[in-house]
């Protein structure tokens, strides 16, 4: 283990509100950045706070840390992932990668003035915009102010999905390679059916050339927005998390997890692991919220063996006298693929802990957020084998070109990537990465919670 700073990405100023997104620029790789230096915004009614917003700049940098252009946003924009989504994708096929971005010349809440902008993603420029949909314009704010842009491929045609709301409505849009509308689908709260969830991973799954996006327990194409199939009909609540994983043998036999808020029923567990087709693998935990959750590779009986397990973290929300707090009422680990019930014992609590494979070998190392071992990376039997200093962790994943999972944290000013320069990836690391939905991924690292935690660098 060589852990190493290896990037510096310059943000010119105290770090808040920040996400980036990987980007194919036009000879080499770059991040982008949308940056503010205050706090951020959740539309939630009890979360959103005005105190100490500042301006939402974006930044692109080549991947070597020099800065391209920078732009401030108008006034408008609230520095939130919810508010202002953004991603890398080359619609237009000329091998370089556009930014979408959603951006307001109006006020805040406003829908008249609320744009989705295509910029070019060498220098800055505008190159596109479009009126972003009113569809949630009679709803609360939390429901109204939940918006995604997401991409993907049917046919190796490019297709750009921008997204309304998350707990109730749901409108997603779908766009050909010109920006003409493709197609246009609406779930509404009356229908059965799950809702979203915050991470929005997009993958074939089926094998037949077109992507689907996880929409919540419901798989849609991106072809043409139909649903291809509903993994819970009878769930109509949200999903925090939903995640593929392949068996540990076979290449075409996938699996999915998923963690539950709302809805709570007596024939409705909160932690469920189904086949692509609907059928229930295993559930578990019969009451609660499941806030947060990863999946991990942990060591096997045998010598040189891999056991994947999940976390998932129960909680309830406990009002304050200004807003609420989450307490936590259960930490669960379950085998992955049988759902038994694993002893895991790190010295942290499951969810004060960030699975990513630093070193390559197939076995996840744990980032630890607790306060009191914070910075500290463990190997996956809890044995303290390295250290960041830094005052937050932003992203995990293979986001360089390099052996190993990577982290981005926030140090100073600048964000900065760590990397085990001694890494090597081996079998279990190159079939994670051997489909290039994880690569794919860091260019959806801006919208939703795809970055949160690990929620999607740990998948697979
Ligand atoms: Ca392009
Ligand atoms: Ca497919
Ligand atoms: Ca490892």
């Amino acid at each position: 283990m060589n852990l190493q700073c290896v990037k510096k990405y310059d943000m010119g100023g105290k770090i808040g509100y920040t996400h980036s997104c990987n980007v194919r620029l036009k000879d080499k790789d770059g991040m982008f950045f949308v940056y503010s230096s205050g706090n951020g915004a959740d539309p939630g009614e009890e979360l959103i706070r005005f105190k100490g917003f500042e301006d939402v700049i974006l930044k692109m940098f080549d991947i070597d840390g020099n800065l391209l252009w920078e732009k401030t946003l108008p006034d408008g924009v609230l520095p939130g992932v919810w508010f202002v989504p953004a991603l890398a994708f080359d619609m237009d096929k000329d091998g370089v990668d556009e930014i979408y971005v959603l951006n307001n010349y109006g006020a805040p809440f406003s829908f008249m003035h609320r744009k989705l902008e295509r910029l070019d993603a060498m220098t800055g420029e505008i190159t596109g915009s479009w009126q972003w949909p009113w569809n949630t314009f009679e709803e609360r704010m939390s429901l109204a102010y939940r918006y995604y842009i997401v991409a993907g491929y049917a046919h190796g045609e490019p297709v750009l999905v921008t997204c309304q709301g998350t707990y109730g409505n749901m409108y997603l849009q779908g766009w050909n390679n010109n920006m003409e509308p493709r197609w246009d689908i609406v779930i509404k709260d009356s229908d059965p059916g799950p809702r979203a969830s915050h991470v929005t991973p997009v993958i074939d799954i089926n094998n037949d050339g077109v992507d689907e996006l996880f929409w919540g327990e419901r798989l849609l194409s991106l072809d043409d927005g139909h649903e291809i199939v509903c993994l819970a009909p009878n769930y109509s609540g949200h999903s925090d998390l939903i995640a593929p994983y392949l068996h540990p043998e076979n290449d075409d036999d996938w699996f999915i997890f998923t963690c539950r808020e709302g809805d709570e029923r007596p024939d409705q567990k909160r932690v469920y692991v189904f086949k692509p087709d609907g059928s229930v693998v295993w559930s578990a935990v019969d009451v609660g919220h499941m806030h947060t959750a990863w999946l991990a590779n942990i060591k096997g009986e045998k010598e040189g063996t891999y056991r994947k397990i999940s976390m998932s973290m129960q909680e309830t929300f406990v009002p304050d006298d200004c807003g609420f707090n989450h307490e936590v009422t259960g930490v669960f680990f379950h085998d992955a693929y049988t759902g038994e019930e694993v002893d895991f014992k790190l010295p942290y609590a499951g969810y004060k802990v960030l699975p990513f494979d630093l070193n390559g070998d197939g076995y996840h190392e744990f980032f630890v957020t607790d306060a009191s071992g914070r910075g500290d990376i463990l190997d996956c039997e809890g044995n303290k084998i390295a250290h960041i200093d830094e005052c937050g962790a932003y992203r995990f994943g293979k986001m360089l070109d390099l052996p190993g999972e990577q982290i981005m944290v926030a140090n100073g000013t600048c964000f900065e990537i760590w990397a085990d320069t001694d890494a090597v990836d081996g079998e279990v690391m190159k079939r994670r990465y051997k489909r290039p939905y994880l690569k794919f991924m860091n260019k959806l690292m801006a919208t939703g919670y795809n970055s949160e935690g690990t929620q999607v660098a740990c998948t697979i």
